[in-house]
């Protein structure tokens, strides 16, 4: 072989394999990033939904598979079983959830049924309806086969007999009334979806509905833009449609977390905050980028992404 050519073949050798390294690097960049979010430590549950989306599942049922970990979780005492009860002694539960295409399914006030964000999907999916209340909601999960249990725990039992003793009516902030679940998937499809589950603000008035099941409150996905979700008090949630406003907030431009941060001043400006209350949000906008705040310290949440699940401190306005 002359001399030339051997040097041509080597250079033309390297050429080729620097084109395919280059290939193989922009395959891995256009494969499809998956993210799992979720509100405070709720860690087994968003590895669950992160693994799922790992293997290409779709958001939504990613979601609920994900807060369902937490349902079932008697130790978690704001969400499902094991969830602080009203003040007569009733758990009652409140979910919903929202899909890619602007789908939604609530259910609000129901005893006795465990995974209400699943049973929220089969509203959204099996009636002409959104929401479903109380014991209409109740009926249609038996319906649907989901069995009937007591959702309240000797744990929580006692401690809701230890509140009677004085009746006094003080969430402790980032203690009493926290650990709700609300959860947003952005899937292999690039489609976001979430979930949101509780058992409401301890002791609450027999009744009592928050922001988690009212969609645009608890829960907003567009997705064209992306999702976010609230815990926190529902009250001051509900007042200014908070995920709603920060999906919206998003549309004009802002990232997840300015947009997290403007939701939450709007309802720091609107208070004095004499009477200390939390409420914290978290987002992500379709290029899977996250955002969080809070109005009190102590807001932590989950976050799944390239295979790793770490849990995040939130800044806060106070
Ligand atoms: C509610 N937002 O019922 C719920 C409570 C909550 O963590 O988020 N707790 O008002």
């Amino acid at each position: 072989m002359k001399r030339r050519s051997f040097i041509f073949d080597i250079f033309s050798i390297s050429l080729m394999s620097s084109i395919s390294l280059k290939l193989k690097a922009k395959n891995l960049n256009i494969t499809p990033m998956v993210r799992s979010i979720s509100t405070w430590k709720t860690s087994k549950a968003n590895l669950k939904a992160g693994k799922m989306l790992d293997k290409g599942i779709d958001g939504l049922s990613a979601a609920i598979a994900g807060v369902a970990v937490e349902e079932e979780n008697p130790k978690n005492t704001t969400v499902g079983f094991g969830g602080a009860p009203d003040r007569n002694g009733k758990v009652t539960l409140d979910a919903c959830v929202m899909n890619h295409l602007g789908d939604c399914g609530s259910v609000v006030s129901v005893e006795n049924i465990v995974n209400v964000a699943r049973l929220a999907r089969d509203v959204m999916e099996k009636t002409p309806h959104v929401m479903l209340a109380g014991k209409g909601a109740e009926e249609f999960a038996i319906s649907e086969g989901y069995k009937k249990m007591d959702l309240l725990t000797e744990r929580s039992k006692l401690d809701w007999q230890n509140w009677l003793e004085n009746e006094e009516y003080k969430p402790i902030i980032n203690i009493e009334n926290h650990d709700t679940i609300g959860m947003l998937c952005l899937d292999k499809n690039n489609n976001i979806s979430g979930a949101c589950t509780t058992s409401g603000l301890a002791y609450k008035m027999s009744g009592r509905v928050g922001d988690s099941p009212i969609i645009g409150s608890g829960l907003f996905i567009d997705n064209k833009i992306g999702g976010a979700v609230a815990t926190g008090l529902g009250e001051e949630v509900i007042k200014t449609v908070g995920s709603f406003l920060v999906v919206e907030l998003m549309r004009q431009g802002k990232s997840p977390q300015e947009a997290c941060e403007n939701a939450v001043k709007r309802i720091v400006s609107s208070n004095s905050q004499e009477n200390k209350f939390q409420v914290a949000y978290i987002a992500m906008n379709k290029n899977g980028e996250v955002g969080s705040y809070s109005i009190e310290p102590g807001f932590t949440y989950m976050d799944y992404f390239n295979g790793e699940n770490k849990e995040k401190k939130t800044e806060s306005a106070f």
